[in-house]
């Protein structure tokens, strides 16, 4: 049997066993003006999606008016989403990334 080394050790066996972290989805916004191949391109970039899994996505989100890029931790949700958001803003496109709980 190995003695756990650190506190933190200790609470990351605890919480796996009894409390998994809470996932977010993030979610994708359509909107008028942002052209198909940028969001593509977002896709590709932000969730690692080959170009015909970001094509279907973001058809999907042109018709139904939003839908999910991928499933994530609370941090890594808040970071693909902040990163999305910078990258649409200094391209100047209006396309809108949020999250929720899962
Ligand atoms: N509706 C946009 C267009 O027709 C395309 C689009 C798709 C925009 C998905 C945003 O999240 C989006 N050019």
């Amino acid at each position: 049997f190995q003695e756990p080394e650190h506190d933190s050790q200790v609470a990351d066996e605890v919480r796996t066993k009894l409390q998994p972290p809470s996932l977010y989805k993030v979610i994708l916004l359509n909107d008028d003006y942002t052209p198909m191949d940028f969001v593509i391109e977002v896709l590709q970039k932000f969730f690692n999606l080959d170009i015909d899994s970001a094509t279907q996505i973001m058809m999907n989100v042109h018709y139904q008016g939003k839908g999910v890029c991928g499933i994530y931790t609370a941090e890594i949700a808040e970071t693909k989403v902040v990163q999305v958001n910078n990258f649409a803003r200094e391209s100047e496109h209006p396309l809108m990334c949020t999250m929720e709980q899962d």
